[in-house]
């Protein structure tokens, strides 16, 4: 690894829990009448619950107030929250811990730079609660991806410059985010095609061979 620290992103790089974010969304868009697929919920990836519900809301012609607003993202977060109650550190994938344990073995410094508020409950359920070195997510930060903010948190949490960190994303927003921050970026899942990205990894253990 020629950089010295990374930072991943939680939804849908370490764990699968965008599947329970499009679990969770649908049932509410079913809910309200609103045409919600997963193409759609791609839009979603890396952005915050508040701007989710406002992507979702686009396809409504009904016009909802802030308090109905607020009601229905907690609703959402309620069904989310049930699906990651059921999590364990068997949903950490086999390939994920082995790359992660690869760059501990390294002394690679690692953080979290993720937009969700839920991230210590998530880390928490797949048995990595102490594993970062720094964890910066939703609840430390007023702008979302692709906002900067949450990656320049986490490598000021390392106590290195943005240069000198790697980013790993899903979310093309995530990739935007890199980018305005002055960060390298690897990208996999939904991202993997996105020319902004210096990397684009089949699997995450492919950041083993940078
Ligand atoms: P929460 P990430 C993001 O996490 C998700 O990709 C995005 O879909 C979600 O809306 C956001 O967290 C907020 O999540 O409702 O749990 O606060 O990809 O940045 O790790
Ligand atoms: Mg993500």
């Amino acid at each position: 690894m020629k950089y010295g620290a990374v930072i991943f992103d939680l939804d849908g790089v370490i764990c699968s829990t965008d599947e329970y974010h499009y679990r969770a969304w649908k049932v509410l868009a079913d809910r309200l009448g609103i045409p919600f697929d997963r193409e759609r919920n791609n839009l979603l990836r890396g952005v915050s619950r508040m701007e989710s519900l406002e992507i979702i809301l686009e396809k409504s012609e009904k016009r909802y107030t802030q308090a109905e607003k607020e009601s229905l993202a907690a609703e959402k977060n309620e069904l989310y929250r049930q699906l990651l109650g059921n999590m364990t550190p068997a949903d950490l994938p086999e390939d994920v811990k082995r790359t992660l344990d690869a760059l501990r073995a390294e002394g690679i410094p690692m953080a979290i730079g993720s937009s969700s508020k839920n991230t210590p409950y998530i880390l928490e359920r797949i048995g990595l609660g102490h594993f970062f070195d720094a964890v910066a997510d939703g609840n430390m930060i007023t702008r979302s991806k692709p906002d900067p903010e949450v990656f320049l948190k986490a490598a000021e949490l390392l106590r290195r410059a943005p240069e000198e960190c790697l980013v790993v994303e899903d979310a093309r927003a995530g990739v935007e985010a890199a980018r305005r921050g002055g960060f390298a970026c690897a990208a996999i899942g939904d991202a993997k095609g996105d020319p902004r990205a210096q990397y684009h990894l089949e699997k995450l253990s492919d950041l083993l061979n940078l």
